[in-house]
């Protein structure tokens, strides 16, 4: 082999992406080849670039305003077509802690991606980024200031950048790097060769598949510790490709680069300056956090209300009842079927008597009108020209649900207004609450349209991603089909954002009420308007482990209100995975049991009461701590924090962390480790350095950072609240309606040194924007020195009949000689030895007034 062909195997990338090329046509390109014979292994490139592939050079390099900006030419052609051989370079030095790099045709506009991005007038000063090039064979490197940390470095490759194919390999900074979504992966990423592909798609969730969410983000630690985040802000079909060396490759089959770096420096402020830049999520309403139920197959109103008596009836606290497309009329939106669900309106005012909410699903495939006037939806956006075209200009057509149908083009501003319209005429009869909507990727059940797809450079082009089906047109509408803003071929992975947008923008105009939106597609910013449910998940036991890293790294993305479907969606749920996938799923933040048409049934009422009482207990569990998530919501809201979360983000400096993906956390406080696994009994779990309680019962223990096995028989999922951590919480009832009159309880978990702290964010949890108007309450707990204090921070009327009920402090060695309630001696408690826990009761304090919870010893202890 030739010394230019030296490199290393894992150091290799491949100058074959869109075919598999023999020798003579590899070295023909300019490239190294390596056969099997020669020692090729699986997964690595046959043929790759050798050092001296011709590549960029960079020119005209001049400081600006906001950074610097260069040009970049190029004097020979790559294998890709119409490559651009003058590109313009801007570095923009945004905020101290992020760095954007844009590079972009000088002569032509191309497609950008319709975000807008906060706008930044100068460069800032001083940054925590160095941002490195060379020249005569271009590269650019970025490192961490402080430490000369390489967090990329893009000399690893040549950078090809043509009309139809943008490839940029970088350098990684350890081999543990998080996000890339929505992938069907274990919490970090495996390196070995993996593709990711990003082409969002309706499928049955599996490994190597891209599924219903494109995220071009990942966090990446570095060898101390040190975490950043990089972001390809793009929006065409994607292949990543991950490999040992470390090193990442960017291929995209459209757009412009423009890549954004964070520089934390830890994993929680990565995920906030990635918010900070695409939006921090909307705050749910209150009753979006309760428990539920759906299922395929709720083929009447008779048997909607029969599901929601036998789940009330088995004492399992129901706040949203949902309808799948079964309660509409020939599988038309803004339709309900007159005979089976003909007293629907009825149905959802009896729901909403009982304090619950509706939530129907909605579709962005239009069915027509068989006869004229006969589907007036149809007629109306065919008139106001709000779908999306083909090559004639005509509405395209594929087939789903309704048979032939159009789609919806959400990007256009009239299919807005018209989405509204349509809502509002639906919202007058059928008064439900929110919307689920599905099929947004878009899925269609014929590739492309009814008439196939034109043969041209969008639909065929010269590299296509990894794609399942092999054609970017699979089980979607053709790439080349016309939307307002740009070809479906450029705004494909963003199609179910626009759709959520319109949606949100309807329910908050029509309800005046904070909306609830739940879709399938997903991008980023999609949590500023919706949440995300995983689609349609296997009833296995693996399907039911890999939620955990799902529904933690969709937080990471900026969409914290995400679940599983309970039991899972496909196949036949057993009991016993039933009840566990019901423990996880009360720790979701989005939590609803929902199945597919015609698998058993798997809502709670249908086992055995030893099960029932399990998932019960699970969803008590859940209720008992909602004034905690909802604080939660409040934070991802106004500061872009997780509400659920991994390990690794919460304990960054203890490398055992960065692979634990059984476990999850709400917030800081509050360590889930459930069962993921069938016949178990006892769960092994990773506990970090401090002092943990055990929720379940149990003696509190410090862990030095070790792992535990614990007992987790079918009624438990072990919860843990962290030493030094307050959690809010409050007494459960059958609605959040009536819960939220209940009396309010404080989890007070202690450190060894006898310290800790938390909040509760309270307001009246349906208004829009009660923040940004300053209606709601904040109160702050704190405990040292064996007193535990409240402090007012703003109180509005919502608050005011709140009641303090119980304190559970955790971490009290010894049984307290004296416990004083604002100087008055404590009525009720008990004192748990082993547990190390006190409890005291029938408090009956105001929250709205700050109060003083004092206990001492007998002089010997402390
Ligand atoms: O082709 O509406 O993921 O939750 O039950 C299936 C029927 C369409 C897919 C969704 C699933 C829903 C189902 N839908």
């Amino acid at each position: 082999i030739a010394a230019k062909c030296s490199a290393a195997p894992n150091d290799r990338f491949d100058c074959a992406p869109e075919k598999v090329l023999n020798k003579e046509e590899c070295e023909a390109r300019g490239c190294c080849y390596i056969s099997e014979d020669d020692g090729l292994a699986t997964g690595q490139p046959a043929c790759f670039f050798p050092p001296d592939y011709p590549n960029y050079k960079m020119i005209d390099f001049t400081e600006t305003k906001f950074g610097y900006s260069a040009n970049l030419i190029r004097t020979k052609h790559t294998f890709m077509p119409n490559d651009l051989m003058k590109l313009h370079m801007d570095v923009f030095f945004e905020t101290p802690h992020r760095l954007r790099i844009i590079m972009k045709d000088t002569t032509q506009k191309r497609y950008e991606v319709p975000i807008e991005t906060p706008k930044v007038n100068e460069k800032a000063d001083p940054v925590q980024y160095d941002v490195q090039f060379t020249q005569e064979s271009f590269s650019f490197s970025v490192s961490r200031k402080c430490n000369g940390n390489v967090l990329v470095n893009t000399n690893v490759a040549p950078f090809i950048f043509a009309d139809q194919f943008i490839q940029m390999s970088t350098s990684l900074s350890s081999q543990y790097i998080y996000g890339l979504g929505e992938h069907l992966t274990s919490i970090n990423l495996d390196l070995n060769w993996t593709k990711l592909t990003f082409w969002n798609r309706d499928l049955i969730p599996r490994e190597d598949a891209n599924l219903y969410g494109s995220h071009p983000f990942y966090l990446g630690f570095e060898k101390d510790g040190s975490a950043h985040g990089v972001f390809l802000l793009n929006s065409n079909a994607m292949d990543v490709i991950l490999q040992p060396a470390p090193a990442l490759t960017w291929r995209t089959i459209g757009g412009i680069v423009d890549m954004y770096f964070f520089m934390g420096p830890d994993p929680k402020t990565v995920i906030k300056q990635y918010q900070e830049l695409i939006g921090f999520p909307f705050m749910p309403p209150y009753w979006a956090l309760g428990f539920h139920l759906c299922r395929w197959g709720y083929n009447s109103s008779a048997m909607t209300r029969e599901a929601v008596e036998k789940t009330m009836a088995a004492g399992i606290p129901l706040e949203v009842q949902w309808n799948d497309i079964d309660y509409m009329d020939a599988y038309r939106d803004f339709t309900y079927d007159p005979d089976r669900f003909g007293d629907l309106p009825e149905m959802v005012k009896e729901f909403h008597n009982k304090g619950m909410k509706y939530v129907a699903i909605m579709e962005p495939a239009i069915g027509l009108s068989s006869s004229p006037g006969s589907y007036p939806p149809y007629e109306d956006g065919l008139k106001r020209g709000v779908y999306v075209t083909n090559e004639t200009g005509q509405p395209l057509m594929g087939k789903v649900w309704p048979g032939t149908t159009v789609f919806v083009d959400f990007t256009n501003p009239e299919a807005h207004k018209w989405w509204h319209d349509m809502f509002k005429a639906f919202h007058d009869k059928v008064p439900f609450d929110g919307a689920w909507i599905d099929m947004n990727e878009p899925a269609n059940n014929v590739h492309g349209s009814l008439d196939g797809c034109p043969d041209n450079s969008l639909e065929n082009p010269p590299y296509v991603p990894d794609v399942v089906g092999k054609e970017l047109r699979d089980t979607t509408i053709c790439a080349s089909s016309y939307q307002n803003i740009s070809s479906h071929y450029n705004l494909h992975n963003m199609y179910g954002l626009f759709e959520a947008i319109a949606t949100h923008d309807a329910l908050v105009k029509i309800r005046q009420k904070r909306p609830f939106v739940i879709s399938r597609s997903n991008f980023p910013t999609l949590g500023r308007y919706a949440g995300h449910w995983t689609g349609d998940v296997d009833s296995t036991w693996k399907q039911l482990y890999y939620t955990i890293p799902a529904i933690v790294l969709c937080n990471m993305y900026g969409i914290p209100l995400v679940g599983a479907d309970l039991c899972g969606f496909v196949g036949d749920a057993s009991e016993e995975l039933c009840v566990r996938w019901s423990q996880v799923g009360a720790f979701y933040p989005f939590m609803r049991n929902h199945n597919t048409k015609d698998a058993k049934s798997q809502e709670p009422y249908v086992f055995s009461k030893k099960s029932v009482d399990a998932i019960r207990k699970a969803t008590l569990a859940r209720y008992m701590l909602l004034p905690y998530m909802y604080t939660l919501f409040y934070k991802s809201h106004i500061f872009g924090e997780t509400v659920v979360r991994a390990p690794f983000m919460e304990f960054p400096q203890d490398q055992n962390t960065w692979t634990v993906d059984r476990q999850f956390l709400w917030g800081e406080a509050l360590l889930i480790t459930p069962v993921v696994e069938q016949g178990k009994t006892a769960v092994t779990g990773y506990f970090p350095a401090g002092m943990w309680y055990s929720l379940v019962g149990g003696a509190g223990f410090e862990s030095k950072g070790e792992w535990k096995t614990l007992p987790a028989a079918l009624d438990t999922i072990n919860l843990h609240i962290r030493g030094g951590y307050i959690i809010p919480a409050q007494e459960p009832a059958m609605t959040t309606t009536e819960m939220r009159k209940n009396g309010m309880k404080l989890l007070v978990a202690l450190t060894k040194n006898g310290i800790a702290h938390g909040e509760l964010y309270w307001d009246d949890g349906d208004s829009l924007d009660t923040y940004e108007k300053g209606d709601y309450t904040l109160i702050t707990f704190s405990a040292q020195d064996n007193t535990l204090v409240s402090k007012v921070e703003k109180l509005e009327k919502e608050a005011e009949n709140l009641k303090l009920n119980v304190v559970g402090l955790f971490g009290i060695a010894d049984i307290p000689k004296e416990i004083l309630i604002n100087g008055a001696p404590a009525l009720d408690f008990q004192y748990l030895q082993n547990e190390q826990h006190l409890k005291i009761q029938q408090l009956d304090l105001a929250l709205g007034s700050e109060f003083e919870i004092k206990w001492s010893f007998s002089s010997a202890s402390s």
